[in-house]
């Protein structure tokens, strides 16, 4: 700081002093940041702003927290479950008349919108508001799904963390989590102790509600997760994931009958509530009605239905299923819904009110958590799809909403972006090709990339046969055709199954009965050896789902620092040339952030990053990647 008020002094400054110490001596102006906390964020900063950003200026508004008070008794579905078991809430949720809703903002709604990037951060400061203006919610999905590996991966923080620290703030709701059954929260499937240990770990962790489903519709995929949630003393969410239009009489796979058969077997499996998941938003508001009629004669137990508004057609949806007596409907925040994520949901509360089945919640109430997000929304923008209107299309593609999104990208990252449309209609006829199936992740991933391969070497239905004799296929592809993603109804087209596996020989028993047991004491000696921690369950389960994504996580963090205190808009946007932020570092330790000026490319392919910490200046280097 010495040096700062000599380089600053007036008779420096207008060169009345003898600067050749200075100037002999390069070293002292080169100023280290004063603790590793404070590096590692300067480099984190450093790295976006001269290789991603660029010092470009972003304005973003404060999402603005609303003002609550917390009531003395602040009772939810979560102390009925906590009370009175499955059996209790179960029984609670039969005799309600009014309609009880999910709000998905913090899982399917950002995993649809915006390619999964919420951070936890700004899901925890809407927490308490939330437990209080949203008390009368079923519950909030989220977990699962892509958050777990989404977070590790691209956000840098531990998806455990977001659990804990959103059950301290909302005591009063239940959590709902998404889970792939044997494919966990992952795109393959693991072994049977994995998938009991990790539902362990998360029902303690603070999940109540598993919604579980498998991608194929098939029930034995979903064993031994529903086995192992009935133990938890949690409730089991078993899924119908939903495919074609049960009002189409000239198709006869997916059909009422169906539907209805699967709904028995997952109550005789013991599932407390059934969900009908209908992830690419193809359930039609006279199908819903159709549907939800049946089911209700059918089973006894409760229903919940889970929907996209990518048709436009999302709340028509969801009103039918409520006429019909469906028990509980998934919404998103008003800011956050629409498009390929949930509809609405203080407009289904608006569109209830003085009817028999209106909600209890207050649209004033939501209207604030919806301000709240439509604030945060912006600073995630770079990650939305450019859908700007409904779809009628997704009828005929059957794209689950969060892949819908997705599949412009990826299909880019391949060079094919100008044949996107191509791909598109490929997705139909692959789907064909395969079986007709039921398409959500992981079989969904499965489609998607099989599509963009026949796109890419000009296969056909008709030539592929000929032409990919000795073409290697596409991982998913080939973990579909072995049996590895389970069961398709009507099993596999034969000459297709050959043709992909080349030799080897398809398997049609459970995958999880074929897996080792992870063994989890050698990944303890792993992590102990060579990350030096202590790990836990957490770690353990960490290491077991997503091995490389949790070895780059735990490089990351030791390069960068526990980044979760950063604000988004720092995070994802760095800072503008000149533009001061408060940074928190730690509980409580805020840093002053200036950046001063980001310096020319030197002859070493660096550059200098020069900012002021706290009123000092600090400089550090940063080779460009361009
Ligand atoms: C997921 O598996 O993440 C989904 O949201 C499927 O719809
Ligand atoms: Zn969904």
């Amino acid at each position: 700081d010495f040096l700062i008020n000599v380089l600053n002094h007036e008779a420096f400054l207008k060169g009345e002093c003898d600067t050749g110490f200075i100037a002999n001596n390069p070293k002292l102006l080169d100023i280290k940041p004063k603790s590793d906390k404070e590096l590692k964020v300067l480099r984190y900063i450093g790295e976006k702003v001269v290789n991603e950003t660029k010092g470009v200026h972003r304005d973003f508004d404060v999402p603005i927290v609303p003002k609550i008070e917390k009531p003395q008794d602040l009772r939810g579905t979560k102390q009925i479950l906590d009370e009175q078991g499955p059996e209790g809430l179960v029984k609670w949720i039969k005799e309600q008349q009014k309609l009880l809703l999910t709000d998905t903002t913090m899982r399917d709604a950002h995993q649809s919108l915006m390619a999964t990037r919420v951070r936890t951060r700004d899901m925890l400061k809407i927490g308490k508001a939330t437990s209080v203006l949203a008390k009368d919610l079923f519950s909030l999905e989220m977990w699962g799904g892509a958050t777990y590996d989404v977070a590790y991966r691209f956000l840098h923080e531990s998806p455990w963390i977001r659990l804990e620290e959103l059950r301290k703030r909302i005591p009063n709701i239940l959590f709902q989590m998404l889970l792939r059954g044997s494919n966990g929260v992952g795109y393959k499937n693991y072994p049977d102790n994995v998938i009991r240990e990790f539902i362990k770990e998360s029902a303690a962790t603070g999940i109540d509600v598993f919604r579980i489903f498998d991608s194929l519709n098939w029930l034995k995929g979903m064993e031994v997760a529903i086995d192992e949630v009935l133990k938890t003393g949690k409730i089991a969410e078993a899924c119908v994931c939903y495919t074609g239009d049960i009002l189409d009489t000239t198709k006869d796979k997916y059909t009422l009958q169906y539907y209805v058969n699967m709904a028995k077997e997952l109550e005789k499996m013991g599932a407390h509530i059934l969900a009908i998941k209908d992830m690419s938003a193809l359930l039609k508001p006279y199908a819903a009605r159709k549907l939800i009629k049946a089911l209700k004669e059918e089973i006894s137990i409760p229903i919940h239905l889970h929907t996209h508004d990518t048709s436009g057609n999302g709340i028509a949806t969801v009103l039918m299923a409520a006429e019909a007596g469906v028990d509980i409907i998934d919404t998103a925040i008003n800011s956050m819904s629409g498009l390929t994520s949930q509809p609405p949901l203080n407009s289904v509360v608006a569109a209830l009110e003085n009817t028999d089945r209106h909600t209890g919640m207050e649209v004033d109430d939501l209207e604030k958590i919806s301000q709240y997000w439509s604030a945060v929304r912006p600073v995630y923008g770079q990650f939305e799809s450019d859908l700007k209107s409904g779809t009628a299309e997704i009828y005929k593609y059957e794209i689950p909403g969060g892949q819908y999104s997705n599949l412009k990208p990826q299909v880019e990252s391949f060079g094919l972006g100008h044949r996107f449309d191509q791909v598109k209609e490929m997705y139909k006829t692959v789907n064909d090709m395969v079986g007709d199936i039921v398409k959500v992740t992981p079989s969904s991933k499965m489609v998607g990339d099989l599509a963009i391969f026949m796109v890419q070497n000009e296969l056909t239905p008709e030539n592929i046969y000929e032409k990919a004799k000795d073409m290697p296929f596409p991982d998913s592809t080939v973990a579909y055709f072995k049996g590895m993603m389970g069961q398709p109804a009507g099993g596999f087209p034969e000459e297709l199954q050959k043709l992909v596996l080349k030799g080897e020989e398809p398997i049609t028993c459970r995958p999880g009965e074929l897996l080792p047991p992870e063994d989890f004491d050698a990944i303890e000696g792993y992590l102990k050896e060579n990350y030096n921690m202590k790990p836990n369950m957490k770690n353990l389960l960490s290491f077991a789902l997503y091995p490389k994504v949790y070895e780059d996580y735990l490089k990351y963090i030791s390069e960068y620092g526990d980044l979760s205190r950063m604000g988004s808009d720092v995070f994802f946007h760095g800072l503008a040339e000149g533009e001061t932020s408060e940074i928190e570092i730690a509980e409580g330790k805020v840093l002053i952030v200036k950046l001063q000026e980001i310096g020319k490319l030197d002859n070493t392919g660096q550059r200098s990053v020069v900012f002021e910490v706290n009123g000092n200046r600090r400089e550090i280097k940063v080779f460009d990647k361009a």
